[in-house]
């Protein structure tokens, strides 16, 4: 006899999600929270209000990664955990990362208000810059903790403005936690709630994506260098015009994933800075960054040679030099198929249509899968739209990733 509908209550999850979008920096509509930003730190401590509310022991750790626990009545060594992030990419939506973090959050109130007393410890994770948006880096928080980036590596990052990771984490109030002693979790099961970013469970009309593999990420900075002029008296022979050969580096980045062989293929240069980015001056200076993903990471190779060949050509005719800087080469998770099929199970006891699939985004779980068995439940967001301020999960759709969540944990914590 399946157990009672837990007491899930979706206005306290729309109403808190709605409150974290308040912290964001402009411009608005659109969210803006950048790791260790006045938003973010704001953010961190209103969510920490709401965990110690809910019942919960709470911790951070020295790259910022936040762990809000309920103990289990036989905790024992490993806890089960679920959580996601709560940083947003500049102008972007309110629901990416933050579903995962409060409706896990309300997961664990609902199992508790129906009576639910888990003998394995529950604990929400709050990853740490997930996004890439000030270090370049993705999943740090999460990345740190799989081993993937070390302490040097950490101190060593400097953001745009010059700022060091070391002095922004003493800034943050985390300065006193030694970034040696960062120890990875020990979990028996990560499950991570997002939205799904994609079109695929909206056309099908199906509530509940079941990941199975997380596609294998990359990214790179390539910048440009010619010679700086004047746009009247320089002529075009006489030219070393690194905005033009960055622009020639961008359609062959086109080219050669759609030459791929693969829809699975993507590349894409989103940004881009110039020097002396002036309307009468020919640029001396581009740089360019390169996020290229594929579900297969022995052909994510072959285009990152291919694109890589392509520059070296359009540099040399143009008499540019040019530096190729690997930010992040990450492989492929594959999820774990027991959990997979306990979300499966966990949807149709609740009477939701769900589906395989994989996650063309990444995810922290892409480092948790390193850590221990991790799986990802999805729900559909209007139109697949994300990083955009036009983002949007309905209340429905929450509430049944929210209770596939908690039968999931009710299942494994039990
Ligand atoms: O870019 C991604 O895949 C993720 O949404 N950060
Ligand atoms: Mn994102
Ligand atoms: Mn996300």
């Amino acid at each position: 006899m399946s157990p009672l509908p837990l007491p899930i209550r979706c206005d306290r999850v729309e109403a808190e999600l709605a409150e974290l979008a308040t912290f964001s920096d402009p411009p608005f509509p659109g969210v803006t929270r950048v790791l260790f930003s006045a938003p973010d730190l704001a953010a961190r401590r209103w969510l920490q209000g709401r965990f110690r509310a809910a019942g919960l022991e709470v911790r951070a750790d020295a790259v910022g990664n936040l762990f809000a626990r309920w103990l289990g009545e036989d905790p024992g060594p490993l806890a089960v955990a679920t959580g996601s992030h709560i940083d947003a990419v500049p102008h972007s939506g309110r629901y990416d990362g933050t579903v995962g973090v409060l409706g896990a959050l309300e997961a664990f109130r609902a199992l508790r208000e129906s009576g639910f007393r888990p003998k394995r410890s529950l604990e929400i994770v709050v990853f740490s810059a997930e996004e890439p948006t000030r270090f370049g880096v993705s999943c740090l928080g999460s990345r740190a903790l799989a081993g993937r980036i070390g302490p040097e590596e950490l101190a060593a990052l400097r953001d745009e403005a010059g700022r060091s990771f070391a002095e922004l984490r003493e800034a943050a109030g985390l300065g006193h936690l030694p970034l040696a002693e960062l120890a990875p979790p020990r979990y028996a099961a990560f499950v991570e709630l997002h939205i799904e970013q994609g079109p695929l469970l909206e056309r099908e009309g199906a509530a509940i994506g079941a990941v199975e593999a997380i596609a294998a990420p990359a990214a790179y900075r390539i910048r440009w260098l010619g010679e700086a002029g004047h746009a009247g008296t320089l002529l075009l022979a006489d030219r070393r015009d690194a905005l033009a050969g960055a622009a020639e580096g961008i359609l062959a980045v086109e080219r050669a994933a759609r030459e791929s062989g693969s829809a699975d293929t993507v590349a894409t240069v989103g940004q881009i800075a110039v020097s002396p980015g002036a309307l009468n001056s020919v640029a001396g200076f581009a740089s360019l960054g390169l996020d290229l993903r594929d579900i297969n990471p022995e052909r994510r190779e072959r285009v990152a040679s291919a694109i890589r060949e392509a520059f070296v050509e359009i540099a040399g005719r143009r008499r540019l030099e040019l530096s190729w800087e690997r930010i992040y080469e990450d492989p492929p998770a594959a999820c774990d198929p027991g959990l997979v099929a306990q979300i499966l199970a966990s949807a149709d006891r609740l009477g939701l249509r769900a589906r395989r699939m994989i996650s063309r985004a990444y995810h922290d779980s892409l480092f948790l899968a390193r850590l221990c068995p991790t799986a990802m439940i999805f729900i559909p967001c209007r139109a697949g739209k994300s990083h955009c301020p036009e983002e949007h999960a309905s209340p429905a759709a929450i509430e049944a990733g929210v209770r596939v969540l908690a039968d999931c944990l009710r299942a494994l914590a039990g």
